[in-house]
């Protein structure tokens, strides 16, 4: 598959490195974990696999927080092991997309320790430094981890800013020589193999100049500032320096993770003749269910506006990356689908159901297929994530009960996503840990470990796992679930996502999920006919021997029929 739009349809699995698979008993996920399960993620159907961050770091932020590019964090291994992944990889016609960090740097990055070291020091622009006024920051941007985004520094009395926790200074993109760091670090990783790059915060590199105030936000300490660094107004003259520069001259994808970018935005990104990224990871449908910790229901037919606008929307525009989890969001089967018994299985596959036969790349992330749910630590100090420790912080200074934060945490920590994979039943790490009895992980595995695992799913014909199999098969063999025109069906339905996907040749599909514990009867004398004579059933999460109606739904039934 060397034709240039090869990632039109692959399906991308998403591993975070740290939670994967331990190979050595030290608690931690590892390369070398990586390479020994490359069959398991075969067998699943997977063609590109992200790998979240592997570089050396202080791990501030687990790794998105880089002290050097070029070296691998020594947690996860050597670059001998990298070279072995990557080597195992190519013989198993697997694709590796690494992620790239380069909104900011760690503070423990040596340029940024030289950019400290004074007003004059060659690395100093490499950074955003400001004087401040009256012994107060430039302005009272809030950083997306909470606190001020700037951070006062003694020795020159300036402040510099960071997006993101005080240990990720922000890179001043505007700066050439940065824009050359970065593109020699992209070159020497695309030189080794690698396939291409996910880019972490991409539309955040671009600050409006001056770094104007923002509007009061909360009790009023802080200010919103992301209209002034989220899709800034030099951000795509650098993706298309970039292009031109470095990718164009490989046969790689990329995809922007790009916070705060609506439709018009993802269509400048992922447009093929503006020559910027293949496509973006949108967060528009991550924020329909309530504030980052002020959870709230999910409105189905809100869900379903935002796909169909953005199916409508890029269709032979831009491009769609397709996704309900990664290692930043609660797990999804506990999120909009039902992670108690007997629905959790069933509940998984229909909102797999809806995902994988929508116009775009799919993103499978790990545990994903097997159904992995949000865990529920009994204690804050069992949490590992920054941005869950800052905001218990946080909201204990402001006198929010502790009930409170705990359900905050429940619905939304980071580290839900982020407990081990639950490789088998087995104690007392559920198979994560290779040979480790008295050495914990890093972060506790979910207790569920016991029914919940790898084992079990690939010994039941009936598993997540295999009808994630099955859903990345028909991918590959239908194209018209790759490049098919989008339409929805019964819009205003509460319950129902119902869609169809049409091609030039008159063929077409229609998909149906039940996204409620009820069931739903949908009244369509026309289309219940139509259906009664369909030519095939693609897949369905429920035996459909001897089905009457069509539009008769069990509790998160879902199906895939061709008409
Ligand atoms: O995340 C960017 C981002 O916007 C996050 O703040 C996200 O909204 C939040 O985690 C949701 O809880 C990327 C990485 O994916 C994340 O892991 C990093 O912490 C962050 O950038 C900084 O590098
Ligand atoms: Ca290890």
């Amino acid at each position: 598959k060397s034709h240039k739009d090869w990632w039109h349809h692959s399906v991308v699995y998403q591993i975070y490195p740290r939670s994967f698979y331990d190979s050595n008993g030290d608690g931690i996920g590892d390369i070398p974990g990586i390479t020994m399960k490359l069959d398991y993620l075969k067998k699943l159907g997977a063609d590109i696999i992200w790998l979240s961050p592997i570089y050396d770091s202080p791990n501030y932020d687990n790794g998105y927080d880089i002290r050097d590019y070029q070296r691998i964090m020594t947690e996860f291994g050597t670059m001998e092991d990298f070279d072995i992944l990557l080597r195992e990889m190519k013989k198993r016609e697997l694709k590796l997309v690494m992620d790239l960090v380069v909104n900011h740097t760690s503070d423990e990055h040596p340029w940024f320790i030289e950019s400290k070291k004074g007003k004059n020091n060659p690395y100093r622009d490499f950074y955003h430094w400001q004087p401040g006024t009256d012994g107060h920051p430039p302005n009272k941007w809030r950083a997306c981890f909470g606190g001020s985004c700037w951070t006062y520094d003694i020795l020159t009395g300036e402040y510099y800013l960071h997006t993101f926790t005080e240990k990720q200074p922000d890179l001043n993109w505007e700066n050439p020589r940065v824009r050359e760091e970065v593109y020699k670090i992209m070159r020497w990783w695309l030189d080794k193999g690698v396939d291409g790059f996910r880019m972490d915060v991409i539309n955040f590199i671009s600050k409006v100049p001056g770094y104007p105030e923002g509007n009061f936000i909360g009790d009023g300490q802080y200010t919103d500032g992301s209209k002034y660094f989220i899709n800034g107004p030099t951000v795509h003259q650098h993706l298309q320096e970039m292009h031109e520069k470095v990718l164009q001259h490989y046969n790689v994808v990329t995809v922007g993770e790009c916070p705060g970018a609506h439709l018009k935005d993802a269509e400048l990104f992922s447009s093929p003749a503006r020559k910027e990224l293949n496509m973006i990871f949108t967060f528009e449908h991550m924020d329909l269910d309530g504030g980052k910790w002020t959870p709230k229901l999910l409105n189905l037919r809100v869900l379903k506006r935002f796909f169909t606008t953005w199916q409508q929307g890029l269709y032979k525009k831009g491009w769609n990356s397709l996704y309900w989890n990664n290692h930043d969001q609660p797990r999804i089967v506990s999120r909009w689908g039902n992670d108690s018994e007997p629905y959790r299985v069933i509940s998984a596959k229909m909102l797999a159901t809806c995902l994988h036969f929508l116009c775009g790349t799919p993103y499978i992330y790990q545990g994903e297929e097997i159904g992995m749910t949000n865990v529920r630590f009994s204690s804050l100090a069992d949490y590992r994530d920054i941005e869950t420790t800052n905001f218990h912080r946080d909201a204990v200074n402001q006198g929010l009960p502790l009930d409170a934060i705990m359900a905050a945490v429940y619905a939304k920590s980071r580290d839900n996503a982020r407990t081990p994979v639950q490789w088998s039943g087995q104690l007392p790490h559920g198979g994560f840990s290779e040979g480790a009895v008295d050495v914990s992980p890093w972060i506790g595995v979910n207790p569920n470990y016991t029914h919940i695992n790898v084992e079990q799913a690939l010994s039941d014909p009936q598993s997540i796992f295999y009808y994630y199999q099955k859903l990345v098969e028909l991918r590959r063999q239908m194209p018209i679930i790759v490049h098919g025109k989008y339409d929805i069906l019964h819009e205003e339905n509460t319950h129902i996502f119902m869609y169809k996907r049409s091609n030039e040749n008159g063929q077409e599909l229609i998909v149906a999920c039940n996204f409620s514990q009820q069931p739903i009867k949908i009244d369509d004398n026309q289309l219940s006919q139509r259906l009664r004579n369909h030519k095939q059933v693609l897949i369905s999460n429920y035996e459909q021997e001897g089905k009457e109606d069509w539009l008769d739904f069990r509790p998160y039934e879902a199906w895939a029929l061709e008409t």
